[in-house]
């Protein structure tokens, strides 16, 4: 016979059972596990939209040139995302995860998640499910996220003062309503830590991410992580904020890698830290370091949004690379093949010449890595440096991301610094167009006045 004390003690152990599995499934997880270059993670784009607003984020769905959260190259429907996952899945042996990271939050779009992942896992019993989300809804969804099969969960949360999180939220679209301010920001925490908690107490795996924003919220974050800790949470990811044009943190002085990871030391005497987040786009598709969703970039979205870049790429003529000019670019790639390499993570520099619409590789030049990690910061200057003595006889820089002091330093070298995700060729052509616009001086037309 079953007495409430046996009940207990059973669903106890169910939750043990379930917590034991989902954490030994962190051994094939890049993000949660020490396997990063090891293993492989794919996001299907399916959610487009967003419940609140964070005044560092602006989404895009077009954008093939950018890598960060928020961003993909098209949407796809659940069927599709189905069709995609069968073509990586066939190509990519290290395949072990299926994220959902956006490009809005994967809770505001629950019927096109829960459709995906029921498709997917039919057809890969064994893949881990994970997924990211701001925590609105999590209190509705907890459950069945749980029965979907999600064992590894991302709770972005910046704040647990609402004060601070009236700051960082310009808005919040909860059950119909919009709320902004305190009131918005306390829905949105009460929510987020709800469900964090819930799910610990289940048996997920969690991992709490955190935007440290410079003046808003970097006095904060002690406090928000050992409030999650409290909650449950297996590790947190504190990150840098990418400053996105038309956001409204657009010009927020930025936090440097010496103080993110002093932050991160600091927090690791609570709860293990993250330090090899790559802020991925929202179809991100390879091991962390090295990302595979050019190669992918039209399967599965022919019913994608009219303004997808991989509709656009079929559609639209080549990128026509401009006849007059000569220019020497510095590229950092890792598969020699596309963009796809963060300035501070190259060790060679593929170095192209752009001849009158011509283009050809010219050499390979080797520097040591200028990010070696955080043990290395205080040596970064004298890194930075060198890398810049390198390259410092070319016209520009093309990568797929540079941190604010690099850039600087090149263009006070009068080298444009320009940041892509796109195969090399069309980037160097759509490079030697920037530098041809910066060499013409600008024609104004003639007015009255000037006569
Ligand atoms: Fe994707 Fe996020 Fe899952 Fe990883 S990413 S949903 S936990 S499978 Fe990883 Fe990318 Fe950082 Fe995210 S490196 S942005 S932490
Ligand atoms: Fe953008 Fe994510 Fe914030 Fe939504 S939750 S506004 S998608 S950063």
């Amino acid at each position: 016979m079953y007495t409430i004390g046996n009940l207990n003690a059973k669903k106890s152990e169910e939750m043990n059972i379930r917590l034991a599995v989902n954490v030994d499934k962190n051994y094939t997880h890049p993000c949660f596990g020490d396997n990063s270059h090891k293993f492989a993670r794919m996001h299907i784009p399916v959610a487009p939209e967003c419940n609140i607003s964070c005044n560092y984020c602006s989404r895009k769905y077009d954008c093939a040139n950018e890598s960060r959260p928020g961003v993909t190259s098209g949407m796809l429907s659940p069927e599709e995302a189905l069709q995609k996952f069968k073509a990586v899945k066939s190509k990519i042996k290290n395949l072990t995860v299926v994220g959902i990271a956006g490009p809005g939050d994967a809770l505001a779009n629950f019927d096109e998640v829960k459709k995906s992942l029921e498709l997917i896992r039919q057809y890969s019993p064994e893949t881990t499910f994970c997924l990211s989300t701001n925590g609105l809804m999590l209190p509705f969804y907890a459950n069945q996220l749980i029965e979907l099969g999600v064992s590894h969960v991302t709770v972005t949360i910046n704040a647990v003062d609402k004060k601070i999180g009236a700051k960082i939220y310009r808005e919040v679209n909860y059950l119909g309503h919009k709320y902004t301010g305190e009131e918005g920001a306390e829905i949105l925490l009460n929510n987020q830590l709800a469900g964090l908690k819930y799910l610990c107490s289940k048996g997920i795996v969690c991992k709490v991410n955190t935007v440290m924003l410079k003046g808003i919220n970097d006095n904060h974050i002690v406090e928000v992580i050992k409030k999650v800790k409290e909650c449950g949470a297996y590790m947190t990811n504190i990150m840098q904020m990418i400053p996105v044009q038309g956001s409204r943190f657009e010009d927020l002085p930025l936090v440097s890698n010496v103080e993110l990871n002093e932050m991160r030391k600091k927090c690791e005497v609570d709860i293990k830290q993250m330090y090899h987040c790559r802020q991925c786009r929202a179809d991100a598709i390879g091991t962390l370091s090295e990302d595979h969703s050019i190669d992918f970039r039209n399967i599965g979205c022919e019913g994608c949004i009219s303004k997808c870049s991989g509709k656009a790429e079929k559609n639209e003529p080549e990128e026509t690379a401009p006849e007059g000019g000569k220019y020497k670019f510095a590229i950092s790639s890792k598969s020699g093949i596309n963009i796809d390499q963060h300035f501070g993570h190259t060790n060679e520099f593929y170095i192209y010449f752009y001849d009158q619409g011509r283009i050809r590789l010219l050499e390979k030049r080797n520097v040591d890595k200028y990010c070696m990690g955080i043990y290395d910061c205080v040596a970064q200057e004298d890194k930075i440096s060198k890398i810049v003595r390198t390259i410092e006889d070319c016209d520009g820089v093309i990568v797929l991301r540079i941190g604010e002091e690099p850039r600087e330093k090149l263009e006070a070298k009068n080298i444009k610094v320009m940041e892509m995700y796109d195969s090399i060729n069309k980037a160097v052509a759509k490079a030697a167009k920037e530098l041809e616009k910066d060499a013409k001086p600008e024609i104004l037309p003639i007015t009255e006045s000037d006569n």
